[in-house]
């Protein structure tokens, strides 16, 4: 079986630790290859090259590294269907989804390189004359940036092509669930041009090397998409000051009782089982008007009991497994959670009948918004079905929970649709369609505990990855003082 190496400095070398760990393809548990099991050693080599190269880079002009990432989303792009193929297997998303991950890759590094040349700063007018002032952008440093297994090429993605856009450099740490896709990654980046030193990447748990990143002071910026928890630790305890958080959701769609009800079970079955539920913005919540509440049970039941489950791989296929076996006992934890505090299960609520990670799409109806089920993040194939008098009831059972990413509303009257958007605590509220499918260049990112106000995409990531320079030119060739001197302007 092959040992896959961390990349530092532009080389594939051993851990210091010389020990590794197994990544597994969650259909069928067999194992797709060891990783280095990386230390604080490992760590502080790849720091010292990611210096080196933030000097390189930093002084590339903008331009011309869009030129590079422009190479890669080419790459990405000649070998999508390989690279999706390696989604699905090291993390069980069915192969469409396995295609669209590497699609949403592709996406941002070509709107990354066309950044660029935008960079963009400001010209604003002095209160003095003869005085010119604007903003520039410069690159943060060396970044430290900790990716989910859930999207292995498209999370990544979205951090490194803007870090890279902007002059930094990078120590990456992906998920110990998904390493082989973090290493096909990196070959693309070597293929494309990206200088020595430019990206750096380690492999390891959280645990073992998750503190030493998020506490070492070489860090300018850190990056980091997962849970709740360890984003709070993170901004409790990391030493770099720019700090971009993407967490947990609990994402809710509101199905009000003159949506167009066949649409609605389409966006509540793409949203709540799409990648077997394991989105930060999976639709976990569906709140529905009681005059339909019945109706549309019934038609999502019928819906959801025709989903097939089964190998990733195979086209007709619509659930794979969960990405390991904790994810399965989560769930399960989830259901009998639920039982016990009295939701109905209508479908689903056991396990896949073959062997793997697998567990079936499950609806609970009659769900209260105080239940842990309806306020708790599960991240598998789970949907909650709570019932309202109105929008305002409605509105309210959203914003009853401590995330805000995603949000829904499935309505045909403009009132309803404005009322949602406004009243929503959400980073992102669609209006007749499901709670997935952000699109890589308008920004991404939570309020509450989803975040802690940073963006991901479009120009707010750019914000993230680079520090604003405020610049004065004065040339009056005398001393203006700002508050000081009055202007006087003749009558
Ligand atoms: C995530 O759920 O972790 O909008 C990211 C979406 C994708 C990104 C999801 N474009 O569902």
């Amino acid at each position: 079986m092959k040992v896959y190496k961390n990349y530092i400095d532009g080389k594939f070398i051993s851990s210091r630790t010389k020990k590794t760990f197994a990544s597994v393809n969650p259909t069928n548990g067999k194992i797709l290859g060891y990783f280095q099991k990386s230390d604080k050693r490992d760590l502080d080599n790849s720091i010292t090259a990611a210096k080196k190269g933030f000097k390189l880079w930093s002084n590339v002009p903008a331009p011309k590294r869009g030129e590079i990432l422009l190479n890669i989303a080419s790459l990405l792009r000649k070998n999508k269907e390989q690279i999706g193929k390696l989604v699905t297997t090291e993390m069980g998303k069915v192969i469409a989804e396995g295609r669209s991950d590497v699609q949403e890759a592709i996406d941002i590094f070509e709107y990354m390189a066309g950044e660029g040349r935008r960079l963009f700063g400001i010209t604003t007018p002095s209160e003095l004359r003869e005085k010119f002032c604007m903003t520039t952008r410069r690159p943060l440093g060396v970044c430290a940036l900790i990716s989910p297994w859930n999207f292995p090429i498209a999370i990544p993605a979205w951090k490194i092509s803007a870090a890279l856009i902007c002059g930094n450099s990078v120590v990456f740490k992906p998920s110990s669930d998904t390493p082989l896709c973090a290493v096909r990654l990196i070959e693309i980046f070597e293929e494309a041009g990206v200088p020595v030193g430019v990206v750096n990447m380690i492999t390891g748990s959280g645990e073992e090397i998750g503190d030493e990143i998020i506490k070492n002071n070489n860090f300018m910026g850190i990056s980091f998409t997962g849970s709740k928890d360890v984003g709070r630790y993170i901004l409790r305890n990391a030493s770099a000051s720019r700090i971009g958080l993407e967490l947990g959701g609990k994402n809710p769609i509101i199905v009000m009782e003159d949506a167009d009800m066949d649409l609605a079970v389409d966006g509540v079955i793409w949203g709540g089982f799409g990648t077997a539920g394991q989105r930060c913005t999976a639709a976990s919540r569906v709140i529905i008007h009681k005059k339909i509440n019945k109706e549309f049970e019934e038609k999502l039941l019928k819906r959801t009991k025709k989903l097939r489950i089964g190998d990733p791989l195979k086209e007709s296929t619509d659930i794979g497994p969960l990405v390991a076996e904790r994810a399965v006992k989560k769930t399960e934890y989830y259901v009998h959670s639920g039982k016990k505090e009295k939701a109905r299960i209508l479908c689903g609520g056991k396990r896949g009948e073959r062997e793997g990670f697998f567990y079936e799409p499950t609806l609970f109806s009659n769900v209260k918004p105080r239940m842990k089920i309806a306020k708790e993040e599960i991240f598998g194939p789970i949907v909650s079905l709570i019932k309202v008098n109105n929008l305002k009831e409605a509105i309210k059972v959203c914003n009853s929970v401590e995330y805000g990413l995603s949000s829904s509303i499935y309505t045909r009257d403009i009132q309803n649709a404005f009322k949602a958007i406004e009243g929503i605590d959400a980073g992102l509220t669609y209006v007749n369609s499901s709670t997935i499918g952000s699109e890589v260049h308008l920004p991404f990112g939570g309020i509450k505990a989803t975040g802690n106000g940073t963006r991901e995409g479009g120009q707010e990531a750019i914000h993230e990855f680079s520090e604003i320079k405020t610049v004065y030119i004065d040339y009056s060739g005398r001393l203006q003082k700002a508050q000081f001197d009055t202007i006087k302007i003749k009558r």
